[in-house]
């Protein structure tokens, strides 16, 4: 079953988590555009992300969803307080959701985690999830070890609820890439990032529109962490303290506080910059009714150059 139809959807294309960047105001306007918005639960406590989910169901009446980053120490009371606000979708990041499913299940919530592996996808859809988000090493921010291109059809093959394609994934010919190798369905972060109405400061914007095919790099594998960023003063500086040995606290403070400074501040030196290898295709700013429509017009252009060779 392509996602439209199981989150009641136009396109099949549903956000990234987008930690600090995916406000209610963005997740909303993702919503009101077509797809599948998310709030970003990555930096917030449960009580912000309350206030966040209520401002998102009177800005949208369309389907909605959060995302909860699993590393985010507040995630217990996170889990807990979804249980009472109801939101019809939750995806989540970086970790195993399992304890969580049964309660988000009870109160009618679809539950779709990202996986980067075959084991893991198949742990959570043993314990009830509705789809999974099978996300490539190609993508932005923390990242598993797989390409889409391999991950995607070993997913597909294990589980018998729909795939959702992630990492590399800004164009039509992507999405029906992703299609073909058994996915039902897209999420897109990098893409979604030089939207028009996307909050990031312009330089944070700037800075993929810039992006080169091997601009963006891999930092944190040795503290366990790959994050793929942009490039740039921060991730020379991290690298050197990484080669020296440093620690997991001296090193922590280059990636979520540094996600800030890029997001928020505009600081495109010292700031995580976090983005995807799609960086390098994106040239312009949109407005994401014009992405999706984009989208699903080179799919089905390419779909049918394909059907006449
Ligand atoms: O979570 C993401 N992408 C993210 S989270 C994030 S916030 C952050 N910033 C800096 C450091 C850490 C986090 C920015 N981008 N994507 C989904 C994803 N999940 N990628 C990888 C994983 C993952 C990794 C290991 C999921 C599960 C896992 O193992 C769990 C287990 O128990 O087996």
């Amino acid at each position: 079953m392509k996602i439209n139809t199981l989150l009641g959807i136009e396109y099949p294309i549903i956000q990234g988590g987008m930690a600090h960047i995916a406000t209610a105001e963005f997740a909303a306007s993702v919503s009101n555009a077509g797809g599948l918005g998310l709030i970003g639960g990555g930096s917030m406590d449960a009580e912000m992300l309350r206030t966040e989910i209520q401002k998102c169901k009177s800005l949208t009446t369309n389907p909605f969803g959060v995302n909860v980053m699993l590393l985010n120490p507040d995630a217990d009371a996170i889990a807990q307080m979804l249980t009472e606000e109801k939101v019809p979708v939750i995806t989540t990041g970086a970790g195993s959701p399992v304890k969580y499913m049964e309660m988000w299940k009870a109160v009618g919530s679809k539950v779709i985690p990202v996986v980067p592996s075959v084991a893991l996808a198949k742990r959570v859809v043993k314990a009830g999830a509705d789809a999974v988000v099978a996300e490539g090493t190609e993508a932005g921010g923390h990242i598993g070890e797989l390409t889409t291109m391999a991950l995607i059809p070993q997913v597909a093959a294990a589980v018998e609820v729909p795939v959702i394609a992630a990492g590399g994934i800004a164009s039509g010919a992507q999405m029906l890439a992703a299609f073909a190798l058994g996915a039902s369905g897209v999420q897109m972060g990098t893409a979604l990032l030089v939207s028009e109405e996307c909050p990031i400061h312009e330089s944070y914007k700037e800075a993929v529109l810039k992006a080169k095919d091997i601009s963006t790099v891999v930092m944190g594998r040795s503290i366990g962490v790959p994050v793929r960023v942009i490039r740039n003063q921060m991730v020379r500086e991290y690298s050197e303290q990484e080669k020296q040995g440093a620690s997991w606290e001296e090193l922590e403070v280059f990636t979520l506080g540094s996600l800030r400074r890029a997001v928020i501040e505009g600081d495109e030196k010292h700031g995580s910059l976090m983005a995807g290898q799609v960086a390098g295709q994106l040239t312009e700013i949109r407005p994401l009714r014009t992405i999706f429509e984009t989208l699903q017009r080179e799919y089905n252009e390419r779909l049918s150059e394909l059907n006449k060779e």
